[in-house]
């Protein structure tokens, strides 16, 4: 399930940095169960939960880019708003005992999809430190 996921995600990347299968999910091209949009986010279930609840929240585009950059001053803004819709999504989900967030971030991070993303993930007990 988890390699199906992944070399899906690598057919749907062209490049790093360019159109992944997130932005199909983004223009509606593939069915996603989404829980939360508004014009500059999307939250949606991933499709391998590793929790009860496990939903994923993701820019929309930016500046015609799709891939938000976690330097980038310009996205500073954007990127709070990507944290704060976890927390109300979370809250929309009933996680009223707790939640973790998650961004996998390239290649030692085990990225697997090149548009930034937000795990969310709760529903049960989580462990620390994660593998
Ligand atoms: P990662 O942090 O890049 O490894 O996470 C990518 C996630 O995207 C992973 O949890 C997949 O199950 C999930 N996902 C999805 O929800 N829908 C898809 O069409 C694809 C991946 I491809």
């Amino acid at each position: 399930e988890e390699t199906a996921a992944k070399e899906a995600a690598a057919s749907g990347a062209a490049s790093k940095g360019g159109p992944t299968i997130f932005d199909k999910i983004i223009s509606k091209q593939i069915p996603a169960t989404i829980i939360y949009e508004d014009d500059t986010s999307l939250a949606f279930r991933d499709i391998n939960p590793q929790a009860p609840v496990h939903f994923l929240v993701i820019p929309k585009h930016v500046d015609g880019l799709t891939q938000l950059s976690k330097s980038e001053p310009r996205h500073e803004q954007l990127l709070g708003h990507l944290l704060f819709i976890a927390g109300k999504v979370a809250k929309q989900e009933g996680l009223d005992q707790g939640f973790r967030v998650v961004i996998n971030d390239g290649a030692q991070g085990c990225q697997s999809v090149y548009h930034l993303h937000l795990h969310i993930m709760g529903g049960r007990q989580l462990t620390w430190p994660p593998g």
